[in-house]
């Protein structure tokens, strides 16, 4: 039988619905006993080391994987659960781990690069493995800010290797035990074909030469992301709607451009590297009330393998029967409905003023709750900014550009003006302040809208992205205004930002995913 060890982190729903897929039976590991005895554990992770490290504690999960390990009886970690497997980590000094690899996992830093790593890269294969069996350097969904440490000592237990500004142990393997950092059910048709060889008998898998020739430093791609804003339209059906300037409405009626699930579906199969939800109205509605959201997300996690992302009303909410639910219970559910990120729109910019009003962090925000506990690549923040046009930089305090487009009354600057609600109202907070602060509070990555490009196909704001992408370390992803394959290239060539999401364009079936990426490629950026 195979077990998965569920102790209450991340999206474990994927990983079951990934093995379901590939035809076989798993259930949770419901007593410690349970992971010495089962055929083959899963040990999935997404979240915090320290908090990790004290869920097993609690649960008494660490003395039987222990024993597991030593026994050499099959078992596959997966991300965070590779890292548990180190003597410690960097992200949370003092807590021991299981101490099962030499060595210690150290934070990405001192590069040019973004940090976390969110993206597709691919691996070095060090030693033959039966596990690899079928890997042709394609690429693997990676998402960390952390990495095992390649030293003396552990060089036995690695598999392969990836570079991210440095050489990190990308999966490792002894015996029957072994860990990914990149997450193989968000890897697309590849990740599943590697959980597969764990699942059947590997032993019987006709064991290819799977050590890379070459030596050559593996890059991560650039990722072309889906985007469906989701809501009920007025006969209460939920559409997936796209509006122009943030207005969706058409002759009084909200635009129906399809249904979510199967849209989802498609720009999967069509080669998406990863697709957003945005529940455009959540911040008026209780989305744990909210049943047909969370109902789109299991469904398409049953047959969607890359990451997928949920925003809108993640904050936190008194219900009329008094129950008072945080903002991490709100995201919790979403996680185990099925998401790998949540968004975050009106409540990051209400947190950002308290931020810079008390000049620290409050320590409750939600994007310091759900942080925490899921770790800084679970949190996307999705800014909603509008220009505002100045006739110099003087006459606001805040951070302007000077502009190569014009003003109505011919001004030469503008800054960004954060706005909740899905625009409805504007704040007296700009974009620099709102990504820093967010950063400052433990966000992972910034979904840079923009509402005075949304829907117009005129190109994505290389002003308002180029101001963004230098105030902050994270990634950013590019989105509103693309119209045209080579506004992708454009952005992809002209600013560092990681990842572009286009709604409309892909709605409408002016352009596809392929014709997209065929694009980038003939460009030289790199793609999955
Ligand atoms: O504030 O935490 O409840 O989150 C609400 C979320 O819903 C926010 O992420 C906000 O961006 C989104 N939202 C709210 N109202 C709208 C609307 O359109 N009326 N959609 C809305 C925002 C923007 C993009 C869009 C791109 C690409 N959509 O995600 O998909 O602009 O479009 P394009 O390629 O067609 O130009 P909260």
């Amino acid at each position: 039988m195979i077990k998965m060890l569920d102790y209450g982190a991340g999206n474990v729903r994927s990983v079951r619905n990934a093995v379901r897929m590939l035809g076989f039976d798993i259930d949770d590991v419901a007593t410690p006993e349970d992971i010495v005895t089962a055929e083959k554990i899963i040990f999935p992770g997404v979240g915090n080391f320290g908090v990790v490290m004290e869920r097993l504690r609690e649960k008494g999960y660490v003395e039987p994987l222990l024993r597991r390990i030593n026994e050499d009886k099959p078992l596959l970690g997966i991300c965070v659960a590779l890292q548990t497997m180190f003597e410690g980590s960097e992200e949370a000094p003092g807590v021991a781990g299981l101490g099962v690899v030499p060595g210690m996992v150290r934070k990405f830093s001192g590069h040019e690069l973004s940090v976390p790593q969110i993206g597709w890269n691919s691996i070095k294969v060090a030693k033959d493995s039966a596990l690899l069996a079928g890997y042709e350097n394609d690429k693997l969904y990676f998402v960390h800010s952390y990495y095992g440490e390649i030293t003396d000592e552990n060089r036995t237990w690695v598999l392969s290797t990836t570079d991210y500004g440095c050489e990190f142990i990308s999966s490792v393997q002894r015996g029957n035990i072994y860990a990914f950092q990149f997450h193989p059910e968000k890897s697309g048709k590849t990740g599943l074909a590697l959980l597969k060889n764990f699942l059947q008998n590997h032993k019987s898998v006709a064991t290819a030469p799977t050590v890379s020739s070459s030596k050559k430093t593996t890059a991560i791609a650039k990722r072309v992301i889906a985007c469906l804003d989701v809501r009920s339209n007025d006969y209460g059906d939920l559409v997936v709607t796209k509006g122009d300037q943030y207005d969706v409405r058409d002759r009084g009626e909200v635009r129906n451009l399809g249904k979510p699930v199967e849209l989802a579906r498609r720009y999967y199969e069509e080669g998406a590297d990863e697709i957003t939800f945005l529940n455009i109205t959540g911040f008026r509605d209780f989305p744990m009330k909210d049943q047909p959201m969370l109902e789109v997300l299991e469904r398409t996690s049953e047959n969607v393998f890359v990451p997928l992302t949920i925003g809108g009303g993640i904050q936190e909410f008194t219900d009329s029967e008094g129950n008072h639910y945080t903002s991490l219970d709100v995201a919790s559910s979403y996680f185990r409905s099925g998401a790998d990120k949540v968004s975050i729109g009106s409540d990051a910019v209400y947190a950002a003023e308290k931020y810079l009003l008390m000049g620290k962090k409050s320590g409750t925000s939600s994007i310091e709750q759900i942080s925490n506990v899921y770790g800084a690549q679970a949190v996307v923040i999705s800014v909603d900014p509008r220009r505002i046009y100045v006739d110099s930089p003087t006459e606001t305090p805040h951070h302007t550009i000077n502009t190569r487009f014009r003003g109505p009354k011919g001004q030469e600057y503008c800054w960004y003006q954060c706005t909740v609600k899905g625009g409805r109202e504007g704040r007296d907070l700009d974009v620099v302040e709102l990504v820093r602060s967010c950063e400052a509070m433990g966000a992972g990555e910034i979904l840079l809208n923009c509402i005075d490009k949304d829907g117009t196909n005129s190109g994505f704001d290389l002003e308002l992205i180029h101001q963004v992408r230098e105030a902050v370390t994270i990634p950013v992803i590019a989105s509103s205004g693309a119209g045209d394959p080579l506004h992708f290239v454009e952005v992809f060539l002209e600013s560092d930002v990681e990842a572009a999401l286009a709604a409309g364009i892909f709605h409408r079936r002016e352009v596809s995913i392929a014709e997209v990426k065929d694009a980038m490629t003939e460009a030289g950026v790199e793609v999955r």
